[in-house]
């Protein structure tokens, strides 16, 4: 089986889980699924940043440690991801010994190498962003992400040569032009590298919150040049060598488009400076916006704990975890993985979640799920009728499998789901040109409900990724056993795997049509 180590950015525990973040998640969960149900020996991990000013300043706002709030904090991603079920195999916190020693180990490396030195340094601070600025990028005085005052910083600090590193990252970027998707995002990352690029202040005094420079007690390292290397503490850097050996050959990152310099640019010249390759694949998307006015980030975060920005932003609309209790976990990861195409910005509101829902989830998923449950009670005494090997929907299903597979396999759900929904569709069609609830029982009747019971099967194994609890709820409903995120593409989607003679159970409506 073909490894496959996927990522998604470790979230600061400065605050809870919001949308933007679950944003991410379950997309990477998605896609996770997705490859395993191509046969792809998964690596999929998670989990949260717990270093840095940031976390201090937060755990200080709320009168408490800095250990116990990112225990507290840590612990509502875990929950919230549970509740969202995100299948992960590894949850990372980057305040586990594990970690300390992978940061040592590598940073050690690196400096054995001659890429980090001491000098003196000052500059304007951004305690939110965990990140310099110069005069120039401020606006009004203000960082230009946060419209937060930045602070005069002076420190003794070790810097990453990231300026040695220009010529062999557009080498690098050069030989692999698929190592940043979109091209868009690619372009920005090589703007930048073509900007010209400062060395990095890569350790902090004034505060002790970090892992500890293992050459100079004095210091720790600079939160982001902790965070980046959790990717090598899961795959196994210096722990496990057969495991990194294969997952980090096959290392996909997927990350927002605010993180991007530190992935695209920084990350790849770590790699080379300590002698690894850099990942495989870096997938960079955008923003969920509400309102024009961006989502995640400090703002969301402190809103969706309560804080300052709760009556601006409608916070119960953006808390993941409010948004499922209101439509359900599947329709809200639904509407993540179809509405907003990985890459671009989009828009997001509650009006958007609810039209998506009763569009797809309502009036064809659940459509057609309601409608052949009910005509088999009523026409097939409650047992579903065999498919017909020659159905004219047998080769709508395998051009269906087709598109499905190619627009997953290109970080594109969203198409992957969109042609999924075309067999819906094509089988709603079937139904209401045949309406087999007007027919007499027999054999005409059995062949129209066995191939819509047929697609049901196969359209269970392609939504899985996205709606895992409904695909195992349709095979269930219509007698199929085993759960379909264990079934293995192509075979599970060949045509006539639906054999007939199970019970099939009416059941309550799987989306209920929703008004607003
Ligand atoms: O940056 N729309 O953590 P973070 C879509 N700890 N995605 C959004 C979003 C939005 N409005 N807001 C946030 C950090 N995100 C670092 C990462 S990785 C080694 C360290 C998502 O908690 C998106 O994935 O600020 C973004 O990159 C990430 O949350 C930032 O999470």
């Amino acid at each position: 089986m073909p490894p496959y180590y996927l990522t998604t950015p470790i979230y600061y525990v400065n605050d809870a889980p919001h949308v933007g973040t679950a944003y991410t998640t379950v997309n990477a969960d998605a896609l996770a699924r997705w490859h395993r149900l191509v046969g792809d020996e998964v690596w999929f991990m998670t989990g949260t940043d717990e270093h840095g000013a940031k976390i201090v300043e937060a755990a200080e706002a709320n009168g408490t440690t800095p250990q116990d709030w990112t225990d507290r904090t840590s612990a509502r991603f875990v929950e919230a991801w549970r509740r969202l079920d995100i299948a992960y195999d590894d949850f990372i916190r980057t305040t586990e010994p594990r970690h300390y020693a992978v940061v040592q180990r590598f940073l050690q490396r690196i400096y054995d190498n001659g890429y980090i030195e001491l000098a003196p340094y000052s500059g304007l601070y951004c305690v939110s962003c965990e990140d310099y600025y110069t005069e120039d990028q401020l606006i009004e005085g203000t960082c230009p992400v946060h419209g937060r005052p930045v602070i005069e910083m002076q420190e003794d600090n070790y810097f990453f040569k990231l300026s040695a590193f220009e010529d062999r990252l557009l080498e690098f970027y050069d030989q692999h032009p698929d190592f940043v998707r979109p091209v868009s995002k690619r372009n920005e990352a090589l703007g930048f590298i073509r900007g010209g690029l400062r060395d990095v202040s890569i350790t902090r005094t004034s505060f002790t919150w970090g892992v500890p420079v293992p050459w100079d007690s004095g210091h720790v390292f600079y939160v982001w040049y902790d965070a980046l290397i959790n990717y090598l503490t899961v795959a196994g850097y210096g722990s496990d060598d057969a495991a990194f050996a294969s997952r980090w050959g096959a290392a996909h990152h997927l990350i927002g488009k605010d993180i991007l310099k530190f992935h695209c640019v920084w990350w790849p010249a770590m790699c080379m400076a300590a002698q690894i390759d850099p990942p495989d694949e870096i997938f960079v998307h955008g923003y969920l916006l509400m309102g024009g006015q961006k989502l995640g980030k400090t703002m969301i975060a402190a809103g969706a704990a309560g804080g300052d920005g709760a009556k601006a932003l409608r916070v119960t609309d953006v808390s993941p975890l409010a948004l499922a209790d209101d439509f359900g976990v599947d329709p809200l990861r639904y509407h993540l993985v179809r509405d907003v195409p990985l890459g671009g910005d989009g828009d997001f509101s509650y009006e958007g979640i609810v039209s998506r829902y009763n569009a797809d989830l309502a009036n064809n998923l659940g459509n057609l799920v309601s409608r052949v449950t009910t005509v088999v009670q009523s026409k097939c005494g409650g047992v579903g009728p065999a498919c017909d090997e020659g159905s004219e929907l047998a080769a709508v299903a395998a051009e269906t499998l087709e598109t499905t597979a190619a627009a997953w396999a290109r970080w594109a759900p969203h198409e992957g789901l969109e042609a999924t929904w075309r067999l819906i569709g094509a089988a709603n069609a079937r139904l209401e040109a045949a309406e087999p609830w007007k027919m007499e029982p027999g054999p005409a009747v059995d062949a129209v409900l066995g191939d819509a019971l047929e697609v049901l099967r196969i359209v269970a194994v392609l939504i899985g990724p996205a709606m895992p609890a409904t695909a195992r709820e349709v095979w269930r409903r219509i007698g199929v056993p085993g759960d379909p995120g264990s079934a293995r593409l192509p075979d599970a989607a060949a045509w006539g795997g639906y054999e007939g003679g199970a019970t099939v159970e009416k059941g309550a409506p799987l989306f209920p049509r929703r008004k607003a």
